[in-house]
């Protein structure tokens, strides 16, 4: 797939984005799985829940697993799509936001390679992005089933924002990555405005004011994490 014709033109440097990456069928399917999961598998944090494939990232080496073979579809996709250069996704990290759910500003940390790709499924959201020095950050998001203890932000301070729609791939990169904070506001619906840099990126046509209620959202966000073990590790 050639990404250049699904880049974002109205933002910094690079969003991707790619309405209808996945099928209707696949999204019902990717629901399924997720809402099977096992309870002890889940991570619930304080405004939303998650899940952990392919290892838990952690400093000192992600103890790998094997990610089971309906997710791993999509971690081939993307990876036959050349995004991580020459390397490979390796770990998927599920989050659950139940509307009125979402995370706070962040950096996803130096334990992934510097590319985030995320399908998005069951419900849109908005993602917000804000420059790194406009954001006081007291504890960086370096582990994925960690929150980022506390942020000191203005809303305002926000430079743009993504539409992500149901069934979509958003991927993020060069500056977007290093030099941003992106987060999702703890809100039931979001009212489109012109901060919104993909509207025409998008699969439907949407207009300024317009309100979409949130539902429960599943992302799934396919990442590289370059340093992994197969080893026990003792702490
Ligand atoms: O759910 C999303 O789209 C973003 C997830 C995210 O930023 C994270 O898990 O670090």
């Amino acid at each position: 797939m050639d990404c250049s014709n699904f880049v974002v033109n109205n933002c910094p440097p690079t969003a991707i984005y790619i309405p209808n990456f996945i099928t209707s069928e696949e999204e019902a399917r990717i629901l399924t799985h997720i809402e099977n999961s096992p309870k002890p598998k889940w991570t619930q944090l304080m405004n939303r829940r998650l899940l952990n494939y392919g290892g838990i990232p952690h400093p000192k080496g992600m103890i790998s697993e094997e990610i089971p073979d309906w997710l791993q579809t999509y971690v081939d996709k993307i990876n036959n799509m050349g995004v991580f250069d020459t390397k490979k996704a390796n770990h998927v990290l599920v989050n659950e936001y139940l509307a009125g759910q979402g995370i706070m500003p962040h950096t996803d940390g130096p334990l992934f390679h510097s590319v985030i790709t995320t399908i998005s499924c069951g419900s849109h959201t908005v993602l917000e992005f804000f420059r790194r020095n406009t954001v006081e950050t007291f504890d960086e998001d370096t582990s994925s089933s960690s929150e980022p203890t506390l942020n000191i932000y203005n809303p305002r301070d926000c430079t743009h924002k993504l539409l992500l729609e149901p069934r979509s791939l958003l991927i993020l990169k060069d500056d977007l990555y290093s030099e941003y904070l992106h987060s999702i506001a703890e809100v039931e619906e979001d009212i489109l405005c012109d901060k919104i840099a993909n509207f025409n990126n998008c699969e439907n046509t949407y207009k300024l004011g317009e309100k979409l209620q949130r539902k429960t959202r599943i992302s799934m966000t396919i990442r590289h994490v370059p340093k992994t073990t197969k080893l026990k590790l003792k702490f």
